[in-house]
């Protein structure tokens, strides 16, 4: 196993009690599990506080724009298929600004894995509604209410038969790392929604609110059966399940076969390159 220092232990800017801090333990827990040294390691984010946990790892690194996490991380997979690619980020980010890479991704299954920070709010910019706050739910910017139906990330996964379905919960991180672990083992595209309370600026979902509703999924759900699948996807509420939801059989993306090997192999043509490089002198 590699030694959880590895990964660096790096002062973080989280609100003390802020759910991120154990997704970020669990995340190093399960690398360490899955003997993946920082160099093979690719973490891709977008922008918010779920966002900035690429700077918290010591592994390879890329943080964009809000939302834009996924393209780069399936760029990175393709082109080194040696490589564990992760984006993570939050529902803002991944559900929201970044929604529309999110179904591309879906549809598209590069094998990689989406961790989905969700507080259920914007986090860094204090607390307006995100894509998965309750529909009605008062916040600071919406004292009258969310005014949309909250998205439902484990619906929409299911639906586009996206073949490693899964919720964890930051109260929960040994059953998160196991999680994270299967999802990266997984060779398509796996979805790890993760329930963690903002204790800053979500005064409804808090901790106590998702362990009093969360229940570890059993041996009775079968994750391979789509339609109990979908039933799971959309309990959210009173209880809302954790665990591995849905387990598909969709094959990986595969790229064109007309590109003979990975980029990340393949060497520049330095002739041509010093040449094109001219064209900008
Ligand atoms: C295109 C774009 N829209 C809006 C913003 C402003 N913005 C920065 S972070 C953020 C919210 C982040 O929320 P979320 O992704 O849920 O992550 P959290 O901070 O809660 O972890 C917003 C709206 C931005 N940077 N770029
Ligand atoms: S504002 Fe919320 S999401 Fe951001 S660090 Fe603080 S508790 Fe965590």
């Amino acid at each position: 196993m590699i030694p959880i220092d590895r990964y660096g232990n790096i002062e973080t800017a989280w609100c003390p009690g802020c759910g991120n801090h154990a997704i970020l333990g669990a995340v190093k827990k399960a690398l360490s599990r899955l003997e993946l040294a920082p160099h093979q390691v690719l973490l891709c984010s977008g922008i918010g506080q779920a966002a900035k946990a690429p700077h918290y790892l010591r592994c390879n690194c890329f943080n964009g724009l809000h939302g834009r996490g996924l393209p780069p991380a399936q760029g990175a997979a393709l082109a080194n298929p040696g490589l564990a690619v992760i984006a993570e980020s939050g529902d803002g980010c991944s559900y929201g600004e970044g929604g529309n890479h999110f179904l591309a991704a879906m549809r598209r299954n590069v094998g990689m894995t989406l961790l989905v920070h969700d507080n259920q709010i914007y986090g860094l910019t204090k607390g307006q509604a995100s894509p998965t706050t309750a529909q009605g739910q008062v916040t600071k910017f919406q004292p009258g209410g969310a005014p949309s139906l909250a998205f439902p990330p484990l619906a929409v996964a299911v639906t586009l038969d996206v073949p490693f379905v899964a919720r964890g919960f930051s109260g929960d991180p040994e059953h998160l790392a196991g999680l994270i672990e299967q999802a990266v083992r997984h060779p398509g595209f796996a979805l790890v929604d993760i329930l963690q309370p903002c204790v800053s600026f979500n005064k409804v979902n808090t901790f106590a609110w998702y362990k009093s509703r969360c229940y570890k999924l059993g041996p009775e759900h079968d994750p391979t059966d789509r339609r109990a699948a979908l039933d799971k996807a959309l309990e959210f509420g009173e209880r809302i399940p954790l665990g591995v939801v849905y387990r598909g059989e969709r094959a990986p993306y595969r790229p064109d076969p007309r590109v003979r090997r990975p980029l990340a192999t393949s060497r520049p043509d330095l002739v041509k390159l010093a040449k094109i490089l001219e064209e900008y002198a």
